[in-house]
């Protein structure tokens, strides 16, 4: 076999060469020779997380010009991506499927030796005159069950200072866990960069995942959701794992949920990007455990979920005093911060929604920014862009989880799905069975495209289990695996609908006020528990008045009118079978062999409305059902 450490030596020092040789793991040295092989840096710097070398990494990131320190309040940096990189690329994101393969036609993906040839081809040559920077990383708590080990390669330290914030520092773990380890191996390249370090041939930015060798290549973008490998990059490679071993990798918010007497109950929620899972994670009185990707198992016959991220890439838009206030306050002090595609003004970041008054000018994504000025296609250029975010580590926040790095994970209570519905379901309901709930509101999530992909905003879409997007394996699979994956538990989590985007049917305007889903979130708390009875509706059990109009008074201190209740609550039977339509549609064109546990679903979902229609008419007010 090659000896890829002596080959390594001549684009490293000593030292670097020295943290790379204590890994005792070729596949680690094959890895990291390859990448420099084929990207041909200038130098290697190896990252061993010694609080220097991350210092170091930070104040590159200065240096380079990738981000800069010119803004008041200590710790924090802004960075810009180009103004063709704002968002995940779904259009180029692909994963690389050998020939003799295949998945559904709704997953992105291009023939294997077709992509490696194009993807390697950018990637030639892309880091000369440059440094590769080495991290090593793991998904999910140290010495745990949950544990996956990463490796990063990057020419971006912007890059390698954000997984510092949002990953467990991995380089003593690959180092305890010798030869043989199996790893995620994520490379990325800005490949050619202006002057604002910004990739300049973003027609050219490809996201390849070969999930045959667990390998990620990404090239010309900075967006960390395209450029950091391990995001939904590497859940695309989790979730191959999870379909071979029996768990589930999945698009999760975790958070404990107070209930009666001090208890905490746990509850995981997949929302699409933009959706409002970040601001139900961080409901005040709660705590948060995870926001974005979670890896949920069955441990001994309970449902445990971990966080695989320890920080938050999150969507900084509507973040004020009101909406959001314990982000806004970590936001507005001094502490480690990456703000990303703000406004910068008078050594300030600003942005959509922060409830004062926006500068007229500044510079943002696009250079100089004043108002009323236009991008190529003579559309106004916004102050901030709307997918503007900041990058924190998760433990600066007074309401983390104490279990975050609690190496069984936490025990789920219930699991909630979530989308930009705004016609048909109410704004929560329960399922009736693990099938019922996980169909019925997960498989059948529907949804509209929002700002943090790049393409057109507002396009009603389905969205199974708000990750369609990262699925890797065949679709028919990935639902089998999620019904089965629940029956082998000892105790099922709870499964729960819920909808914060429905509209009056006549004046279109929202019927949930932002912070109304703290009650939804504490009437799931309390039926999981089996403090609370509910209404059977066609479509799943939902709250009674008597239950919710207490918690409105306790949480939010506010009256709930039995008027308000029967609007959000009535069951809206034509849009609701309007609804299966679709769904039904999506699945006869994009998944062949869907089990009949599925369709079946359906069926008796459809059968419910048909009936309760004929008996109550097309709106059903909650007060009909209740019995
Ligand atoms: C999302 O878009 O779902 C995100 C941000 O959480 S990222 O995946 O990093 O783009
Ligand atoms: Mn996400």
């Amino acid at each position: 076999m090659k000896n890829y450490l002596a080959a390594l030596q001549a684009k490293t020092s000593q030292n670097n060469y020295n943290k790379l040789s204590a890994i005792n793991n070729t596949e680690v040295h094959k890895a990291v020779y390859e990448s420099a092989e084929l990207c041909n840096p200038d130098t290697i710097f190896i990252c061993s997380d010694t609080p220097d070398e991350v210092a170091y990494i930070r104040n590159m990131a200065i240096v380079a010009g990738e981000e800069s320190a010119a803004i008041a309040t200590p710790g924090h940096t802004f960075h810009f991506d180009g103004p063709y990189d704002q968002g995940r690329d779904r259009a180029v994101t692909k994963l690389l499927v050998p020939k003799g393969e295949s998945l559904n036609e709704a997953l992105n993906q291009i023939e294997r030796e077709e992509g490696l040839t194009e993807v390697q081809g950018l990637c030639k040559d892309s880091m000369k005159g440059r440094t590769m920077i080495v991290r090593f990383l793991t998904l999910g708590p140290a010495d745990s069950e949950f544990t996956i080990y990463c490796l990063e390669c990057t020419d971006s330290w912007y890059v390698a200072h954000s997984v510092d914030l949002l990953y467990r520092k991995g380089y003593e773990a690959f180092r305890k866990a010798g030869p043989g380890t199996e790893f995620f191996n994520t490379l990325h390249s800005a490949g050619k960069i202006n002057e604002k370090m910004v990739s300049v041939n973003h027609e050219k930015k490809r996201i390849y995942i070969d999930y045959t060798t667990n390998t990620v290549y990404s090239i010309n973008n900075q967006y960390a959701g395209n450029s950091i490998g391990f995001k939904k990059l590497a859940l695309r490679l989790a979730i191959r794992k999870a379909h071979q071993e029996g768990w589930l990798a999945e698009h999760f918010m975790i958070m404990g949920v107070k209930g009666p007497n001090k208890r905490k109950t746990y509850i995981a929620g997949a929302f699409p990007s933009a959706c409002g899972k970040t601001s139900t994670a961080m409901l005040p009185g709660e705590t948060i455990l995870a926001d974005d990707i979670g890896y949920v198992r069955n441990i001994g016959g309970v449902c445990r979920a971990v966080n695989i991220e320890c920080g938050i890439f999150g969507i900084i838009q509507d973040i004020n005093p009101k909406d959001d206030p314990l982000i806004h306050e970590i936001l507005s002090n001094p502490g480690e911060i990456i703000f990303s595609n703000v406004l910068i003004k008078d050594a300030k970041p600003w942005w959509l929604g922060m409830d004062v008054e926006l500068p007229e000018s500044g510079i943002n994504f696009t250079g100089d920014w004043f108002k009323g000025k236009t991008d190529e296609k003579g559309e106004e250029v916004p102050p901030a862009h709307k997918n503007a975010r900041y990058t924190i580590a998760q433990k600066v926040l007074a309401n983390c989880d104490p279990e975050l790095e609690n190496p069984l994970g936490v025990e789920l209570g219930g699991i909630l799905y979530g989308g930009r519905d705004y016609r048909s379901y109410v704004p929560v309901q329960q399922g009736f069975d693990w099938e019922h709930g996980i169909v019925a509101y997960g498989a059948a999530l529907e949804t509209e495209t929002t700002f943090a992909t790049i393409e057109a905003e507002g396009k009603h879409e389905i969205n199974i289990m708000s990750i369609q997007d990262f699925i890797s394996i065949p679709l028919a699979q990935y639902l089998h695996n999620y019904l089965q994956f629940g029956k082998k538990l000892k105790k099922m989590p709870l499964v729960f609908g819920v909808n914060y985007f429905l509209r009056d049917r006549d004046t279109g305007e929202f019927l949930n006020g932002h912070q109304d889903k703290h009650i939804w979130v504490k009437w799931m708390e309390l039926r999981v528990n089996n403090d609370v009875d509910a209404i059977e509706t066609p479509t799943g059990w939902i709250p009674k008045y008597e239950d919710l109009q207490p918690l409105f008074r306790q949480v939010l201190n506010k009256d709930y009118s039995k008027e308000d209740y029967i609007k959000q609550f009535t069951i809206r039977v034509p849009e609701n079978l309007a609804k299966l339509d679709r769904v039904e549609k999506f699945y006869h064109e994009n998944i062949s062999d869907l089990s009949s546990e599925v369709w079946h679903v359906l069926k008796e979902q459809r059968e419910r409305l048909l009936k309760a229609q004929e008996k109550f008419g097309d709106y059903i007010s909650p007060e009909k059902l209740k019995g």
